[in-house]
């Protein structure tokens, strides 16, 4: 641990009551106007909250991971789209620039992405690169002192707010496969780069995702990300194994949240002369999903410990998302039945982390691909034992 357990306990009791004081009543009016009001972006970052995992040196809170879950389970009670507005910036679109930018090019950036000034985002995803993160087909060529990009990005979240871009192209050629990728990072209002207009998406209102357009973008060759051809898929694997153990603590979080819904509204409503909570089936699903949002937590816990124990965690992380997120499902469904026909409507917050919570199983990996990295990396180690 960088801090000690005082001063953890002290901070995640503070997002606790920002979580409690200014994100939960503003839920509804970020669900309505479908943005997340300026001034609660501002109280994010006066907390902190864009550079939890940046180190102290470029102005970050400098957590560990177990440092950044235990901060992240408070905050992911609230609505999914506030912690969404700093997550990438916190999360997949500063881990390339810290673990593999060159000093120029975190000095430069980083900085301002710790203070909330810069948000940042990570362009992988394509219309035909999904899952096969490989296959991916934007272009950077060389041309003298510069690299033209060309390509579509898709689902590009936080791209509308964002001041900079990691966009992950290929300089080899079209059979170089995960080899051929190199990162880049491009600023915003780049010539010959377009932000498209966010999609409209079954939840998480007031999260933004979009497409971006790269047409003859020119940038000067200091943008390679760490100076090297080539690396780019590696950097975006590990960036993912972090930001896969930092969603499986929002996963938490919103599951707690759902459990202490679950809870008020069981022991309010009345049916039969008494509270529902006092009826054994509505008491089973209760148990199921305390039972599922514990071993979530401990999952997460034992994950990041083991990362900054400087462990390789590739299996853990997708293990661990895996889990926290089918969980997260499981439990949406079930809080969902215990309020019958109140949770169908939009007066309880269950309506709306039912639909957020969908987008868990998904974004960041889908359960698909998180189980083929968990049982290959099974594999691999049966056939490294030999
Ligand atoms: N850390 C470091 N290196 C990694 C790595 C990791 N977690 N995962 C893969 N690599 C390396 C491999 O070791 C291999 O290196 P060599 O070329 O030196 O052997 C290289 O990267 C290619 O790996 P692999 O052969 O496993 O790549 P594949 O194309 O077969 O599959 C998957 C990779 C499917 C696991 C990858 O594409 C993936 O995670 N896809 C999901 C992407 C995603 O999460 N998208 C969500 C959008 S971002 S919000």
């Amino acid at each position: 641990m960088t801090t000690d357990d005082d001063t953890l306990v002290m901070l995640c009791s503070t997002m606790r009551e920002f979580v409690d004081k200014r994100l939960i009543p503003a839920e509804e009016d970020v669900e309505e106007r479908d943005a997340i009001p300026d001034g609660i972006v501002k109280e994010m970052a006066d907390l902190g909250l864009f550079g939890l995992s940046v180190p102290t040196e470029y102005g970050g809170l400098g957590l560990s991971m177990f440092e950044e879950a235990s901060v992240v389970f408070e905050i992911g009670r609230a609505s999914a789209a506030f912690r969404s507005y700093f997550g990438t910036t916190n999360g997949v679109g500063t881990h390339g620039l810290l673990m593999d930018g060159t000093t120029e090019q975190k000095e430069r950036y980083v900085p301002r992405i710790a203070a909330g000034e810069m948000v940042a985002s990570f362009a992988l995803t394509e219309p035909d690169a999904g899952s096969d993160a490989a296959s991916l087909r934007t272009r950077a060529v060389r041309d003298g002192n510069e690299y033209i990009i060309d390509g579509t990005k898709r689902y590009i979240t936080n791209a509308v707010h964002a001041g900079l871009f990691t966009v992950y192209a290929r300089t080899g050629d079209k059979d170089s496969g995960s080899r051929g990728i190199s990162a880049f990072l491009v600023e915003a209002g780049t010539p010959g780069m377009t932000v498209a207009t966010p999609y409209r998406k079954m939840g998480f209102r007031g999260s933004h995702s979009s497409d971006v357009l790269f047409e003859n973008c020119r940038v000067s060759a200091s943008a390679l990300l760490g100076g090297e051809e080539g690396k780019g898929f590696k950097t975006a694997m590990r960036a993912l194994d972090q930001a896969r153990i930092h969603m499986a603590a929002v996963a938490v979080g919103q599951s707690e949240r759902l459990i202490e819904e679950g809870l008020r509204y069981v022991t309010e409503r009345e049916q039969f002369g008494r509270p529902i909570g006092d009826f054994q089936l509505i008491q089973g699903l209760l148990a199921e999903c305390q039972t599922d949002a514990l071993a979530a937590r401990a999952l997460v816990e034992r994950t990041a410990r083991r990362k900054d124990a400087g462990i390789n965690v590739t299996k853990e992380s997708a293990a661990t998302k895996f889990f926290a997120t089918e969980a997260l499902g499981r439990i949406a469904d079930k809080v969902l039945q215990m309020h019958g026909g109140a949770g169908y409507i939009k007066e309880y917050p269950v309506e709306r982390m039912y639909r957020d919570a969908r987008l868990f199983r998904i974004f960041e990996g889908t359960s698909q691909i998180l189980q083929l990295v968990v049982a290959r990396q099974m594999l691999k180690e049966v056939s490294a034992r030999g």
